[in-house]
């Protein structure tokens, strides 16, 4: 179809064939970030603003007797100092009860009669200058006297951590099927116990917040958010705001990982006392504040017991899930409890369970999703059990694996806990990992190591990576000269979303790529959504876009002239479940229980994919954090609460030269629950890498007789692993050090 321009050319539609999805296009972003020239929250200018830093709890709990600001309030530059005293009546951020909430807890902006967790704001300074602003905060005296034991954390001690002492506040039980009896009869039954650490998600840029006040009562707010609708809607709710008077901008956001996906007591201060002065004010997280009060993740606790019958057959689960949350819940903070739980018994065909799950508070740092947000939990429990059952019986963990997965003709399926795996071929997917990687040459080769002494393993896992449900929406515009703009309701930290969206958009309307402008994160120039997170975006947000163009192009083709709107509110069928199967193949050194990752292999089923080198980028970092969860990240408190892991000088993050030879491979099964038929590939690798790892090294170590690890894999771990297995095992004595090293 033609129209004219004003011109006089014809933008055209529908006239181009080549499809551009599929296509490793550049990310048109990518130029300016990688040469300096993004534009981060920081970066914003404020006229004449006001620096905000805050006095934080040195106790995890305690009761505030008096807070002293005299000498913060004299001090140069400094305009006030805020205490909950001073702050009046504040909401209470909105919390998704996916498990409701038994216990609900409050939500203090700064605290309030108790202290909570080290490194809780208790008081908020606002000076002229960030220094000025930060050296006032120091000088604020808080009194306080201790209140008792705290609570153990969860994955957060190194060593026999509990949960005594915490309180519960949300829990959920599955069961289906007479799972005693089958407990009772079966030729096999294998357990577990998995610690796992707590997380920094520590992104490049830490949260940032810019709030720029006008007369009367506007605010424009640059937040470094994965959902800034989500930040206007509830800042609203919190400072009882008119949202139209509120736009909230997420510019170019350093790395988010579930961390920013809610909202903060630090910045809604922040909007706060810019109504109060009626002045801009900024806030930015140092490294230390980020470690202190950002959400962590993980530090899930869990159990888990598999009934497999003679033939290896999978026939009941088991499993206790404990995920902790802090003394405070974001948005998110009840996912990783419910995730960890729900997918569950993952890829396999499992009829018979009985799964436990439940958050409980500690008076630590709040805990929310971060990549993966439960998904890697459940994975991480099922492939230990899954790898425990090959000893077992004797079978390898391809053919374990292999006679447990969901056939094809199964899908779509209903698993135990309620959810519809919605598509894929599992078995197929595994074959071609094993296949691709010449599996059975690389056990010979393995077992030829050993033969030599040395620790050669190989690991395997399967993971599933449930995609987010619900809705997104885009806004696409064709004007008078045939430009086409898509704005979209979601919004990006780094994944190219401007370039894949433009993809779908030229697809649909059949134009060339160049025609297409996409915009996000913006409340002003966006239509209301809900953000990047979840492995959602491109599945939801991608078919709002896809679905909005053909409603153009329909319009178009029905004669309407130009220059044409269409919204669309797009609801997805059901959860996208992506999948993927990782071999890993290890060595340990004896010696000193140094973990060599020497080769990694991934293949994953992503569904339709948009952009072939975004989603390599994805399962690229993803595996990147996994290692890191694997093999060194945790974060540490002492038994007072005290944070011991406050910088990346103790907390470590994997580096480049970690990283392994890792390759990817993909498998396309179409979702039918999105239009667009993609699933979600964010957080594979984080999801299947630890488990693979983690198999793999065991499996280096079980010549010693190791059969249970916990993560982090460090050097000195695994080497008091080793050391306990030969002074254990009688065999092992025999295989002195000397005969097993070089
Ligand atoms: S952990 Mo994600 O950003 O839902």
């Amino acid at each position: 179809m033609e129209f004219a321009d004003s011109k006089g050319k014809s933008p055209s539609v529908g006239q181009l064939t080549d499809k551009s999805i599929g296509r490793s296009l550049h990310d048109r972003r990518a130029r300016s970030l990688v040469t300096g020239h993004g534009s981060f929250t920081d970066d914003v200018r404020l006229e004449n603003p006001l620096h905000l830093a805050f006095t934080r709890s040195p106790c995890a709990d305690g009761v505030i007797e008096a807070i002293d600001t005299t000498e913060a309030r004299a001090m140069t530059g400094v305009l006030s100092v805020i205490t909950a005293a001073n702050l009046g009546s504040v909401g209470k951020l909105a919390v998704n009860e996916i498990i409701p909430l038994s216990e609900p807890l409050p939500w203090p902006v700064l605290a309030d009669g108790t202290l909570d967790a080290v490194g809780q704001p208790v008081a908020a300074v606002l000076a002229e200058t960030l220094l000025q602003a930060a050296d006032a905060a120091d000088a604020v005296e808080i009194g306080f006297r201790e209140a008792g034991s705290v609570s153990q954390s969860p994955g957060a001690q190194s060593h026999n951590s509990n949960f005594a002492g915490s309180q519960s506040v949300a829990a959920k039980n599955w069961r289906q099927g007479d799972v005693a009896s089958i407990f009772d009869a079966a030729a096999h039954v294998v357990s577990v116990r998995v610690q796992h650490a707590r997380l920094a998600p520590a992104s490049l840029e830490p949260r940032s917040i810019a709030v720029r006040y006008d007369d009367p009562g506007f605010f424009t707010i640059w937040h470094s958010t994965q959902t800034p609708h989500r930040t206007r809607e509830q800042l609203a709710a919190i400072l009882d705001l008119d949202p139209q008077k509120v736009r909230v901008i997420a510019t170019d956001v350093g790395g988010a990982f579930g961390m920013k996906a809610s909202l903060y007591p630090e910045e809604v201060m922040a909007v706060w006392a810019a109504r109060h002065f009626g002045r801009s004010v900024r806030w930015v997280a140092s490294r230390s504040d980020d470690f202190l009060s950002a959400t962590q993740g993980r530090g899930v606790e869990s159990s888990g017991a598999l009934a497999v019958d003679r033939d290896g057959h999978f026939l009941a689960l088991r499993a206790d899930v404990q995920a902790p949350v802090g003394r405070w819940l974001p948005n998110s903070a009840l996912i990783p409890a419910w995730n960890a739980a729900r997918i569950l018994p993952g890829p396999y065909a499992v009829n018979a369970i009985d799964i436990k799950t439940q958050a409980v508070a500690q008076n630590l740092a709040p805990v929310g999703i971060y990549r993966g947000a439960g998904r890697p939990e459940a994975c991480f429990l099922m492939e230990r059990l899954v790898e425990k059952a090959a000893l077992a019986t004797g079978l390898s963990p391809c053919e374990i694996r292999q006679r447990n997965l969901l056939p094809q003709e199964a899908m779509p399926r209903t698993t135990p806990t309620g959810n519809t795996l919605d598509s894929g071929d599992y078995r197929r997917l595994l074959a071609q990992l094993t296949t691709g990687a010449d599996y059975a040459a690389r056990v010979v080769a393995r077992n030829t190591a050993r033969g030599f002494g040395r620790l050669r393993g190989l690991g395997l896992a399967f993971y599933l990576e449930p995609s987010g449900d619900g809705w997104e929406t885009a806004r696409v515009t064709m004007d008078d000269h045939g430009a086409v703009l898509v704005a979209s309701g979601s919004s990006a930290q780094g994944q190219a979303r401007e370039t894949a969206y433009a993809q779908i958009a030229a697809d649909a309307l059949g134009i060339e790529i160049e025609r297409v402008t996409v915009v996000c994160g913006d409340t002003e120039t966006a239509p209301a959504g809900i953000g990047a997170l979840a492995s959602r975006a491109t599945a939801i947000g991608g078919s709002a876009v896809l679905e909005a163009c053909r409603k153009l192009r329909d319009r178009l083709a029905k004669g309407e002239g130009l220059p044409i709107t269409v919204d669309v509110k797009y609801r997805n069928k059901g959860q996208a479940w992506g999948y993927g199967a990782y071999l890993i193949e290890v060595e340990v050194d004896g010696d000193t229980g140094e973990v060599q990752v020497l080769e990694a292999l991934a293949v994953d089923d992503a569904g339709v994919v948009v952009n072939p080198a975004f989603a390599e980028g994805q399962i690229r970092g993803g595996f990147a954090q996994g290692l890191g969860e694997a093999l060194m990240e945790r974060i540490v408190y002492d038994d007072q609460g005290q944070l011991l892991t406050g910088s990346l000088m103790d907390y470590a993050l994997p580096r480049a030269d970690d990283m392994p030879s890792l390759t990817v491979q993909t498998m396309e099964t179409a979702s039918p629950m999105n239009s667009l038929g993609a699933k979600g590939v964010g957080e594979a690798g984080t999801i299947g890498a630890p488990a693979a790892i983690v198999n793999a090294v065991i499996d280096a170590l079980s010549p010693l007789g190791v059969t249970d690890l916990q993560m982090p894999l460090t050097p000195h771990r695994v080497w008091q692993a080793i050391q306990q297995a030969r002074s254990d095992s009688p065999a092992g004595k025999s295989d002195s050090k000397e005969s097993s090293s070089i």
